[in-house]
């Protein structure tokens, strides 16, 4: 057989074991696979460095698959290429990371071809992508990860890190303002090592693109500061072989291919909207489509003699001889710059340097306080100084948000400056969510920031950052009233609630300046869940801790920060953030009138439902039904801690324009109202 027939055979049997994938499940989207097998077949087989025995090797090119509804070519070259597993500890498995078995098992519970591609889920996957514009997006922290990299580690004749990130989209991807806000930074930053190649095969699910896309993406792009080659066939390797090989060598700016497509390609009847979503072709169209193909009509999920080992030849010889090469170099690079290699391996392990919590802050007793914004930007300041791969930056708030790094040599990172600290994404919170994502994939230490009422713009991100069990940091500050003159529509109300109901996320919202110190130590050791920091604005007390409980009691979620003599309380106050120095207040008065409370500090619900039952139950007693709850957010799951008896402070409606005083007068956000409460509960009125 001829190379060029082996191509197309390979080609097409990417796209038989798609179109029998969809067919036996009964579900997904033969379609687009059909179309785009020649693409990813030469973007993997003749461009791609990616060592299939090692498909987590730091330095190879990475593959993100932004419509993730045509997961099934994914699955198909992660099988023809033979690419191994990977477990949680990083090591390599014998065994193939998606069998045969799994593709005809496509869709099932359990198969490691799932619907859409998941990170963690299956080895070779790079993000996880199905919500349209995230996996883009996410591509372009990737390549900001990258410059990074090779900014910090590259030395002369160590060209540590070179790899370049492709990304596949389709129409719903460019339609997505995520990716509209993606690009725009990516072009700002001059990403050469970023491709993006479109399938402009004009079609969505309701139908075609003149329903409702018709601007010219190729002028948007080039506004953007992109390079755009187009590409008017599909099917014709040799083009989009030559298009790739442009890309790398475009300096400056990131390449986006425009790749003419139909939908369906090969399917004699069916190239509409039907044969592309969620329906698979049936019976006789699979045959005829078969025919079409030079195919055995009956043969199922039929992996012709000669294809493994044209994969093995094209991308297997390439990777291994790429991944040895680097690894040897890498040993050299090790004895001649430890330190810088040492960095290396931790990251990708996602372990700590020691003494990555040197010289943390500890804040005297303050009635006057700190907000917990500042004390978070002094913490963040002292751990990206311990920790060099810790960077992040704000949706153009970082003066409000404390995030900025003002440390001698936290550069921003700009086009010149690619190793620099401060990140700066613009006002684009949903991108920035998917860039933090991009870049905790490729093992930085990223945070995102803004102010906590437009997590709402970010959480389509945040959502897949819990998915992936990626430890992306969120800063969100403004928490509740605290800038109260901004209005309703600057107040979270139901943000705690909602974010908490993310499953694998964990959200801590400290009370004082030494309860932030100890939220950043929880944090920092999280390796594979995502993290919300929720802060104030405005200043709270720094509560004396000779007095009450030590601050690290944070790392158990909620704790007895004040108690009752001998640990007998009648009550509790379970108080967050800015309400934890009102329930102080209130039981400080409680106790010189001798009520005895307790007041728990509950800065994450997370967390606490982690601990054993034992330490629940001392923390809040089974027996202590008489319990009160204050945040300044909606009540909703509150019910859980303070029972059937208990009774919640909180927001049952918007807020309002007004200074703070005001709101917490109107609202009831005073110790005043929790002492009235807690005596009525009681009956000492
Ligand atoms: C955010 C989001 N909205 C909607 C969907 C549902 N959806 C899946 S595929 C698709 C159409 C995508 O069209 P296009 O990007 O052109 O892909 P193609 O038709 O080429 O496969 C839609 C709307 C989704 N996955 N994500």
């Amino acid at each position: 057989m001829t190379g060029a027939e082996l191509d197309q055979l390979s080609i097409n049997t990417i796209r038989t074991l798609s179109i029998d994938a969809v067919q036996a499940a009964n579900s997904g989207h033969p379609g687009t696979p059909m179309a785009l097998a020649p693409l990813v077949y030469t973007l993997w087989n003749r461009v791609m460095r990616f060592d299939p025995q090692d498909p987590i090797w730091p330095n190879r090119d990475r593959f993100v698959l932004s419509n993730g509804h045509a997961s099934m070519l994914l699955w198909s070259v992660l099988h023809l290429t033979g690419t191994r597993a990977v477990n949680a500890d990083y090591e390599r498995l014998g065994q193939p990371s998606v069998t045969l078995e799994d593709i005809r098992r496509f869709r099932q519970l359990g198969s490691k071809a799932p619907g859409h591609p998941e990170y963690h889920w299956v080895s070779g996957v790079e993000a996880t992508t199905g919500p349209l514009g995230q996996g883009i997006a996410t591509s372009v922290g990737m390549a900001i990860a990258k410059k990074w990299l090779a900014s910090r580690y590259n030395k002369p004749n160590f060209s540590i890190f070179d790899y370049d990130i492709y990304a596949i989209c389709g129409d719903g991807d460019l339609m997505e303002g995520v990716g509209s806000e993606a690009a725009s930074l990516a072009g700002h930053l001059g990403l050469d090592n970023l491709c993006w190649i479109y399938d402009n095969n004009h079609i969505t699910i309701e139908g075609s693109t003149q329903l409702t896309f018709t601007e010219d993406v190729a002028a948007r792009f080039l506004s953007y500061h992109w390079n755009v080659l187009r590409l008017d066939d599909a099917n014709d390797i040799e083009q989009i072989d030559h298009a790739l090989r442009v890309f790398r060598k475009t300096k400056d700016r990131p390449t986006l291919i425009i790749l003419g497509s139909h939908i369906g390609y090969g399917s004699p009847h069916r190239q509409d909207t039907a044969a592309a979503h969620g329906e698979p072709l049936g019976p006789d169209e699979v045959r005829f489509t078969k025919r079409a193909y030079s195919w055995p009509e009956d043969a199922q999920f039929l992996v012709p003699e000669g294809v493994r080992e044209h994969f093995a030849d094209g991308i297997g010889k390439r990777g291994a001889s790429a991944r040895r090469a680097w690894t040897n170099l890498f040993a050299d690079y090790r004895s001649q710059y430890l330190e810088l290699a040492t960095e290396i391996e931790q990251m990708q392990r996602r372990e700590l340097p020691v003494g990555w919590d040197r010289n943390l802050p500890v804040f005297p007793a303050d009635p006057k306080g700190l907000a917990g914004r500042e004390a978070s930007g002094k913490v963040l300041n002292v751990l990206a100084q311990n920790i060099p791969w810790l960077l992040g930056g704000s949706a153009d708030l970082g003066s409000s948000n404390k995030t900025l790094l003002t440390y001698p040599g936290a550069e921003d990172i700009q086009v010149n400056t690619p190793g620099g600290k401060n990140l700066h994404f613009g006002i684009r919170e949903h991108a920035m969510g998917a860039i933090v994502n991009g870049l905790s994939l490729s093992k930085l230490r990223p945070y995102g920031a803004t102010f906590f009422i437009f997590s709402d713009y970010a959480r389509p991100a945040i959502r897949l950052s819990a998915l992936m069990e990626l430890p992306a940091i969120f800063v969100l500050t403004h928490d509740a009233m605290g800038d109260g003159e901004d209005g309703p529509t600057h107040q979270p109300i139901e943000h705690l609630a909602s974010l908490r109901a993310i499953p694998g996320l964990t959200l801590l919202r400290p009370g004082d300046a030494n309860e932030v110190v100890e939220a950043y130590r929880v944090i920092m050791q999280l390796r594979h869940r995502p993290a919300i920091l929720v802060l104030s604005r405005q200043a709270l007390p720094t509560l004396d801790r000779n007095k009450y409980a030590p601050a690290c009691g944070v790392a158990c979620g909620a704790y007895v920060l004040a108690d009752a003599p001998g640990g007998k309380p009648e009550m509790i106050l379970i108080a967050t953030g800015s309400e934890l120095s009102l329930a102080v207040q209130a039981h400080e008065t409680l106790s010189s009138e001798g009520i005895h409370s307790r007041v728990v500090s509950m800065p994450s619900w997370d967390i606490f439902e982690h601990q054993t039952q034992e330490y629940r139950d001392s923390v809040l007693p089974p027996a202590v039904q008489a319990r009160i709850t204050i945040e300044q957010a909606s009540t909703f799951g509150w019910e859980r801690y303070v029972g059937n008896n208990g009774r919640m402070i909180g927001m049952q409606t918007f807020g309002a324009s007004a200074p703070l005083k005001e709101l917490q007068r109107k609202f009831g956000f005073e110790p005043e109202r929790l002492v009235t409460m807690a005596k009525g509960m009681l009956g000492k009125t």
